[in-house]
């Protein structure tokens, strides 16, 4: 919506709505870093001023529909100049859903024999939900092998996920046959990438200004009655959503003498983080500021920006221990409401072999391991250590750091996938928060301030990231000025510069979590004649992966571990006893530890007892481990 456009009728419908807004309080929303709560009074002011100049101007209709415009400037951020090949897309670009599709079409005819690409699903707005499959097909089914899940961009702007799932997909294709881990992988496992787990809100943040926690289904987030009323706005069309710095003689901000880009807190402000380290005492004659996101009141509440696109958070929204709004923001409706998230749970329930679940997001240089909507007691010892062994290995390849996905019993999230992952599926997941930020500790004073932020900005990017303040005359507040970073390429995403970088340091974690996997193997099949044409069939089988059959504790506690079986049919022959099938139990990997029922052995075996009714009688075997893959055998009987 352009300037020209807000009216004063805006501004009066603004003031007429003080009443209510001053009981709902005021908040003035930033896109991180979340400036003070502060303006009220600022705002007020100035829409007084408003209405004191506009008198005549109508109060009474509808707010108008807030129209998300695709941002006016061609986005950096999608990449320079330069084609890109479908199969072998940029690492130095964010790439939207589209684009990611046809990545995932063109190795699906580029790599026939090792992928399949699907649909599992589709959004609100139609578009499918992608997932690439990776097995070499010449050594089994994918269905036959164990499996590991890997996702990105659940939240609409952590972007890097999406492009460290498109990556991870082409590095295994790439390195096919090249690289031996990767082809062992590849021959072995069934590796199901989704780089756009919501391709929807995922390309709304990459093409538009605008920024959205998820979906972008309509959600009211004030609980006013109306959705999405009150989104950011672009006001001086740079095409990002950056912030605006409003005069106010008690205003929490004042501009720092080292860079006038650079807001810094006042002493004595209260909360927040000081904009570079401890601020100094503003000189005498200072200009104070308060610092708010860039937009305006489009519903006239007194707020600004407090109900932008969408607002539902699918990482909510899944069925172990969700919670209802009051608890929980942006759980949604009820469990399972949006297609993504229900598309999520009926592909991991039908395919068992999956033995673990990436989850990728941003930002911050960490992973979130489990617990994550219960307390960390409720895990058995076992799992806890397994996942804390997986985390180390985390740490241990990127060297950055593993911590809890929430650390208080009494406060903690609602509704997550890894935490539906283990206790509904019996896997261990991981949230890894990609993009640890940017900057060079300059000084050596172990930290690096916004000061040097910048300074690393202008020395060793190539493109900008950020806009600088620029007068702006705001209709609701009068003069101001809009400027500051690019929020979303920079705090939450890397810049496209350092994304390659990013993208190609969790190749090595992401592989050993396919790789430990428990991996049936049949060892011998033995046929022993018995006369009278009766046949003693022995299998033995070990695990040779490294995670036991069952993966944790709480599958077997829990009753999701199916035991290992093996399956027999018969042609030209019969049982003698029995139906064919025979349970083996669970069975131990390379991995020590386990708790109380655990397999204690690795190998294990079973008998069949037949009797040939007819000429060339024959046996197909199938030994069965729902993690551990599939092993089929068919021989006669003689
Ligand atoms: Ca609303
Ligand atoms: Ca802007
Ligand atoms: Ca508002
Ligand atoms: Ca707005
Ligand atoms: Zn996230």
């Amino acid at each position: 919506m352009g300037n020209r456009e807000l009216g004063c009728h805006r501004g009066l419908r603004a003031l007429r709505l003080v009443g209510s807004a001053g009981n709902a309080g005021t908040t003035m929303r930033t896109n991180r870093r979340r400036p003070p709560r502060c303006g009220r009074a600022i705002l007020m002011l100035a829409l007084a001023a408003v209405l004191a100049a506009c008198s005549g101007a109508p109060a009474g209709d509808p707010a108008p529909a807030t129209t998300i415009t695709p941002a006016a400037a061609a986005r950096p951020e999608r990449g320079g100049s330069g084609g890109e090949a479908p199969a072998n897309p940029r690492w130095d670009k964010y790439h939207t859903s589209a684009e990611v599709n046809t990545s995932l079409a063109a190795w699906a005819q580029k790599f026939p024999t090792l992928t399949e690409v699907y649909s599992i699903g589709q959004t609100l707005r139609g578009s499918p939900l992608m997932v690439i499959e990776i097995t070499n097909k010449a050594t089994g089914s994918a269905a036959d092998k164990p499996g590991y899940y890997y996702d990105g961009n659940i939240h609409a702007g952590e972007l890097t996920g999406g492009e460290v799932a498109l990556h991870f997909a082409w590095y295994l294709l790439n390195n096919y046959g090249r690289d031996e881990r990767v082809t062992r992988l590849v021959d072995t496992r069934a590796i199901y990438i989704r780089p756009k787990f919501n391709p929807d809100g995922a390309d709304l943040a990459l093409t538009s200004a605008q920024t959205l926690r998820s979906t972008p289904r309509p959600y009211d987030q004030d609980g006013d009655g109306l959705l999405d009323e009150d989104p950011p706005n672009d006001l001086d069309r740079d095409a990002h959503i950056t912030q605006m710095r409003v005069p106010n003689p008690d205003g929490a901000w004042y501009v720092s003498p080292d860079d006038p880009r650079l807001m810094l807190r006042r002493p004595g402000a209260g909360g927040g983080r000081g904009g570079g380290g401890s601020s100094p005492q503003p000189p005498e004659g200072t200009r104070f500021y308060d610092v708010v996101s860039e937009g305006i009141d489009d519903d006239g509440d007194g707020r600004v920006n407090e109900d932008g696109v969408g607002g539902i958070d699918m990482n909510r929204n899944f069925p172990r221990n969700w919670g209802l709004e009051f608890e929980q923001s942006g759980a949604g409706p009820y469990p399972l409401s949006e297609p993504e998230t229900a598309a999520t749970v009926a592909f991991l329930s039908l395919h068992r072999n999956i033995t673990g679940i990436f989850h990728g997001h941003t930002s911050g240089g960490f992973v979130y391991r489990l617990p994550s909507t219960t307390a960390w007691s409720n895990f058995s010892a076992p799992d806890q250590a397994l996942i804390l062994e997986q985390s180390a290995r985390y740490e241990e390849t990127t060297e950055q750091a593993a911590v809890p996905s929430y650390t208080n019993p009494d406060v903690h999230r609602h509704g997550t996938l890894i935490s539906w992952g283990y206790w509904d599926f019996g896997v261990i997941g991981f949230v890894p928060e990609f993009w640890g930020g940017m900057g060079i500790d300059y000084d050596e004073d172990g930290e690096i301030s916004d000061l040097e932020r910048l300074r690393y900005h202008d020395a060793e990017l190539e493109r900008s990231y950020f806009t600088e303040w620029a007068p702006f005359d705001h209709p609701e507040l009068g003069p101001v000025e809009i400027g500051g970073w690019h929020s979303k390429f920079v705090n939450q995403n890397p810049p496209l510069e350092l994304l390659q970088r990013e993208v190609e340091l969790y190749v090595p974690w992401m592989l050993w979590l396919a790789e430990i996997a428990p991996q049936i193997e049949v060892t011998d099949v033995a046929v022993t004649a018995e006369g009278d044409g009766t046949f003693r069939v022995r299998i033995d089988v070990v695990n040779s992966g490294y995670l036991p059959t069952n993966l944790t504790q709480r599958a077997l506690d829990a009753e999701i571990a199916v035991p290992v079986r093996a399956i027999a049919e018969l042609t030209g022959a019969e049982f003698v006893g029995g139906n064919g099938r025979v349970d083996i139990g669970h069975l131990r990997g390379t991995r020590e530890g386990g708790g109380p029922g655990a397999p204690t052995s690795s190998t294990g075996s079973a008998e069949l007892v037949v009797r040939a009714t007819g000429d060339n009688p024959m046996i197909s075997l199938a030994v069965v481990s729902e993690r551990g893959g599939t092993v089929r055998r068919r021989l006669p009987l003689r």
